[in-house]
């Protein structure tokens, strides 16, 4: 005689993901839709104990809830907002994998989203003080004008170079970190010229 047994299986086991982490860099001009990653968790029951879904439970921050969207069955993270750096450098996700066992057992990791910055914001000039009319007599050196200058991106992309046209009879005095001074450079003779346009 011949005696089959068969053990029936229990779901003891949780979903696990292949990493703990995941890292991911991606440009703020990145366009909706794109991949951002695809998580892999696997489950070593059998049947419906196996079968897994993905979700993202927690974003940080939380606004960035909306950003990413994340199809259950493939695991798949992608872009449904917009990144802007200089608002948001850095999105911590909490996903999860679950199965259809009972009671079901789920499995954790976290993603990284890092925004990285382009040069999509133009700097901005305005004038913080204009002493106009100048006397014809005013000296050189006397200041017409205070500027100030910002970008809102970084490093090289944030970084400006400010310059006058035209080059006489007005020149610019970098004062400190994104100030100038319009200065006087040579002496106005109002019977030569007696308007000037400065462009910057
Ligand atoms: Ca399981
Ligand atoms: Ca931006
Ligand atoms: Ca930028
Ligand atoms: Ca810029």
């Amino acid at each position: 005689m011949e005696l089959v047994i068969s053990v029936l299986d229990a779901n003891d086991n949780a979903p696990q993901f292949n990493q703990s982490v995941y890292k991911v860099q991606l440009l703020e001009n990145t366009e909706r839709g794109v991949l951002v990653i695809r998580l892999n968790a696997t489950d070593r029951d059998e049947g419906t104990n196996r079968n897994i879904s993905y979700s993202v439970q927690h974003v940080f921050p939380q606004d960035g809830k909306d950003v990413f969207w994340i199809d259950k069955n493939s695991g798949e993270i992608r872009l449904r907002g917009e990144l802007d750096f200089e608002d948001v450098g850095l999105y911590r996700l909490q996903a999860g994998a679950t199965d259809q066992g009972n009671p079901p057992l789920s499995g954790h990791c976290k993603v990284l989203v890092e925004v990285l910055d382009v040069n999509d914001n133009a700097p901005e000039v305005w004038v913080t003080s204009l002493s106009v009319p100048v006397p014809e007599d005013a000296a050189v050196g006397t200041v017409v004008a205070l500027l100030s200058v910002s970008d809102r991106d970084s490093g090289a992309n944030g970084r400006v170079r400010c310059a006058v046209w035209p080059a006489a009879p007005f020149g610019l005095v970098s004062t400190f970190a994104g100030s100038y001074s319009l200065v006087l450079r040579e002496a106005l003779d109002r019977e030569r010229v007696s308007e000037y346009e400065v462009e910057t």
